[in-house]
């Protein structure tokens, strides 16, 4: 077992994942690693964000540069972070709660500036991965304190375990074009499980998993996480229905001037 799980057993997270849908280790991640992660991260958003394409780097405030709110595939553009997304720790619990190698998809950024950082909608991540069977996982990192105020994540234990997909309809909200239409039902409200946490502390949620998360309130505070995509080796994507669905919102996203 590596250092970095030391707080459990390979088997109690499969089991924790299984049962509720998500597992959370807190912490994952030394202090000192979290600040060559976050020393990296802020060397990534001078250097690498100016190559990105506007289509993988939103801002809350377009008209702010640093108000960067989500970015996508930063493996694609830094070494650090392809080698943090493909061979660490991350990966290999991937692995332990899939039951299965697991395929590195992407390397998310997930902020909420102070004040303005808007709500994550209720979701379930499966219904954008577009794949079958439903066999994938987000980890999520918390890179600096996360809770209620600056709008830590909350799931919905044991959600994952439904029937197909909640219905999600078009949102709002940049980053996360769909979200549940009809969540806030009694199970909903019932087995919602608010995650805050340290940095360091690692979430990661099976596809199915509903989760959400609040704005942020804090007028000081963001709210900084780094995301880890992994599909499992049995996951098949329906990659003409993936390319359409991104290209659509893509165009409307740029015909409302909001990338
Ligand atoms: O960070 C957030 O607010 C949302 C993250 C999320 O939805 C995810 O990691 O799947």
């Amino acid at each position: 077992m590596s250092a970095a799980m030391s707080t459990g057993t390979a088997t109690s997270h499969r089991e924790a994942f299984d049962r509720d849908g998500y597992v959370a280790i807190r912490p994952f991640f030394s202090a000192a690693r979290m600040i060559e992660i976050n020393r990296e991260l802020d060397r990534y958003l001078a250097d690498c964000v100016p190559q990105m394409k506007d289509t993988e780097v939103y801002y809350e405030d377009k008209s702010n540069r640093a108000t960067v709110k989500q970015m996508m595939f930063l493996e694609r553009y830094d070494g650090y972070f392809a080698e943090l997304l493909k061979s660490s720790e991350v990966h290999a619990l991937a692995e332990e709660v899939l039951g299965e190698p697991a395929i590195a998809q992407n390397m998310e950024y997930f902020n909420k500036p102070p004040g303005i950082g808007k709500q994550t909608p209720p979701h379930q991540d499966g219904y954008y991965f577009m794949i079958a069977p439903p066999q994938a996982v987000t980890g999520w990192l918390a890179l600096e304190p996360v809770d209620d105020e600056n709008g830590c994540l909350n799931y919905v234990r044991g959600s994952h375990r439904g029937e197909g997909w909640r219905p999600h309809g078009r949102s709002q909200i940049l980053g996360f074009s769909q979200g549940i239409t009809d969540f806030g039902t009694p199970d909903d409200v019932a087995n919602t499980v608010t995650m805050p946490g340290d940095a360091g502390m690692l979430l990661m949620h099976h596809c199915k998993t509903v989760h959400w998360a609040s704005p942020n309130r804090s007028p000081t505070r963001s709210r900084r996480a780094l995301g880890f995509v992994f599909f499992g080796d049995s996951a098949r994507p329906d990659e003409v229905a993936k390319r359409a669905y991104q290209a659509k919102l893509d165009a409307d996203l740029k015909a409302a001037d909001k990338i």
